[in-house]
């Protein structure tokens, strides 16, 4: 029998050594990856967009875009950083340094993943959150029956905005207003008008994206392939979605909603 007697002052002191040094390293980490934002973005990157664990708002800004509140708990694994892009360049910086320094990277742009994808990270650690909330500009152009929406923009915001420049356009996509349209039409993207228009990603015209390189780039220089594996391959799958340049439909002016509640009573005529 082989018995090791460690001295408690010698545990201690190494359970401490341990720890510092896993702290050190991710401020490291964090440290390495503003740099070299900064390095690699041509827009300057305004500090009030960089959250740490230094930051008291990190959990604030973490939590208020998590749909998934079983995903907010302390025990579940947290971003070394939250970074909120407010210019493509800024987006292109973040995918070059997290490839550059090995961190893994989540995109969020409504946060209604329900396994919480966009926010946590269970398998690769640590990770980076880029919140795409502040890139929700919406353009809408009745002319061309075409607009421009952000990927932080809701699909809310997208209808309102269409509404306000016509009674008799819509978009086909889902129902509940909270949710991002970066992340709906990565997966296709279904409501009230799929019968008659199909998915959201089937009414998607143009996008811009951030590859894997970090290049910039819309659907001709993306290619057919590309173009068509980012509308309903998955969400963070294939790159950075930026924007979707989507296409309106005709919808009439007054419609009728109405809600039928039945049980195993109900008659059915
Ligand atoms: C309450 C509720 C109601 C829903 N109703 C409907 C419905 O009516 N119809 C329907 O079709 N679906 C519905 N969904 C599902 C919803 O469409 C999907 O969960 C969708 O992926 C959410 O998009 P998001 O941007 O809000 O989510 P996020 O959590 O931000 O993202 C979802 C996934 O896409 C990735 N992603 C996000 N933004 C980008 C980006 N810019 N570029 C690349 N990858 C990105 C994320 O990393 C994650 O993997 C509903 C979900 C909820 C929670
Ligand atoms: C966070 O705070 C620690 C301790 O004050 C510091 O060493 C570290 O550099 C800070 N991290 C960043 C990213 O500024
Ligand atoms: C990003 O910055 C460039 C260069 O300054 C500018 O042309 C562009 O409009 C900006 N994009 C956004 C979304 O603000
Ligand atoms: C919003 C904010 O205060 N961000 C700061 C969080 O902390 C990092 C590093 O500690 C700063 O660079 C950010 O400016």
């Amino acid at each position: 029998m082989i018995s090791i007697n460690i001295s408690p002052t010698i545990y201690i002191l190494s359970i401490f050594l341990l720890l510092s040094a896993s702290l050190t390293t991710s401020f490291s980490i964090q440290n390495n990856f503003i740099k070299c934002l900064s390095i690699n973005s041509h827009v300057p990157i305004p500090s009030t967009t960089i959250f740490t664990p230094n930051n008291s708002s990190l959990a604030t800004i973490l939590d208020s875009r998590a749909e998934n509140l079983r995903l907010t708990e302390p025990s579940v694994p947290k971003p070394v950083l939250l970074f909120t892009p407010l210019n493509e360049s800024h987006v292109q910086a973040a995918v070059i340094c997290s490839k550059k320094l090995g961190i893994n990277i989540r995109f969020r742009s409504g946060g209604h993943d329900f396994e919480g994808l966009s926010y946590v990270s269970f398998i690769e650690k640590p990770f980076v959150v880029i919140d795409l909330a502040n890139l929700r500009s919406i353009s809408v152009d009745i002319k061309t029956e075409t607009a421009w929406a952000q990927v932080g923009a809701t699909l809310g915001e997208v209808y309102y905005s269409i509404a306000e420049k016509s009674k008799v356009h819509g978009f086909p996509a889902g129902f509940c207003p909270s949710i991002g349209v970066g992340g709906h039409i990565t997966g296709g993207g279904y409501g009230s008008l799929l019968r008659k228009y199909g998915l959201a990603a089937d009414n998607v015209v143009d996008a811009l994206i951030v590859d894997s390189n970090g290049r910039l780039l819309d659907r001709k220089s993306m290619g057919e392939d590309l173009f068509w594996a980012i509308r309903g391959g998955g969400g963070g799958s294939f790159a950075a979605i930026l924007s979707w340049k989507i296409k309106l439909v005709a919808v009439p002016e007054t419609v009728t909603v109405f809600t039928v509640t039945r049980n195993q009573d109900t008659k059915l005529l």
